[in-house]
């Protein structure tokens, strides 16, 4: 599973005075537990802070990097952020949080991804809203899929974000997302998922359960990415049970590897 590992977030109370005082022990902390724990990638946003996202989001690009080989994940809608988090790389290939297909923000991410050759999330969105079904979703996923590889993206370096909504607020949502995923993983394999897990549970008591229970449903659908908390040592122990069980780790070396380390909880 491709982890992007999302505790370096303004939306987070526990983390939002680190990114409002520049603090940069704070914020490595985070940065080095999560790539330590298995991100593949850091996620940084500071979409809470407007008017200064810009200069925030590099600061921490700049701040990860000092503390990690692992590249980053810029997660806004602001082109503006997005550039300025692009041009402070130099860790790996970086990952662009996010595009869709509204025309406005299409027009403006895409010839950023191009220039610093980034990796895209791509939402299941346009300017019509989010679909509420799978095949609304699937319909758009198609369509960024042949404009973004039509402009030289390559397939690999889509992943495709579904979209995520609180099954409280709609039955059907969670069959959606993994219909979309289903959907998608059949016919472009060569192209990935980037799943937030959290909204599912919104408006729910005992989140993680649900959220746990949304993952390994995922998974079986073909979820090969994601946008989680990798120090939930709970979660992160579902994931590789769920890698054995899929056949994704062959003779659950890497399940075996993980107990041996003391990792699996249970
Ligand atoms: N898709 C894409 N990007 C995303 C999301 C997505 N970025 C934002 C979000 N969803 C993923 N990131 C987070 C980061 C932290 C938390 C959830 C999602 C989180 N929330 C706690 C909760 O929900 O209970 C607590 C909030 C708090 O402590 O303040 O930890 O879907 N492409």
């Amino acid at each position: 599973m491709i982890i992007i590992g999302e505790k370096i977030n303004s939306t987070l109370k526990a983390v939002r005075p680190a990114i409002e005082k520049y603090d940069a022990a704070a914020i490595q902390s985070l940065a080095k537990k999560q790539a330590d724990a298995g991100a593949a990638f850091i996620d940084v946003n500071a979409g809470m802070f407007h008017g200064t996202e810009p200069e925030r989001v590099a600061w921490l690009v700049e701040t990860v990097q000092a503390v990690t080989d692992k590249p980053f994940s810029i997660d806004s809608p602001s082109a503006e952020a997005v550039a300025a988090a692009l041009k402070v790389n130099r860790n790996g290939q970086p990952l662009i949080n996010s595009i869709t297909d509204e025309k406005a923000r299409f027009d403006a991410i895409l010839p950023l991804a191009l220039e610093y050759k980034a990796k895209l999330i791509a939402l299941c969105m346009d300017d019509t809203g989010m679909p509420e079904t799978a095949d609304g979703r699937f319909a758009i996923a198609e369509r960024l899929i042949a404009k973004l590889t039509g402009a030289g993206v390559p397939l690999s370096d889509i992943y495709i974000d579904p979209l995520v909504r609180p099954v409280s607020t709609g039955p059907r949502y969670g069959v959606a997302a993994i219909e979309t995923i289903r959907r998608v993983k059949t016919e472009y394999p060569d192209a990935h998922i980037a799943c937030g897990l959290s909204n599912v549970s919104f408006g729910l008591p005992a989140r993680k359960l649900v959220n746990q229970a949304f993952l390994v449903a995922a998974m079986a659908a073909g979820m090969d990415g994601a946008i989680l908390d990798p120090l939930d040592t709970k979660l992160m122990s579902l994931i590789w049970a769920a890698e054995a069980l899929l056949g994704i780790d062959e003779y659950c070396l890497e399940y075996l590897d993980k107990f041996r380390e003391g990792l699996i909880e249970v």
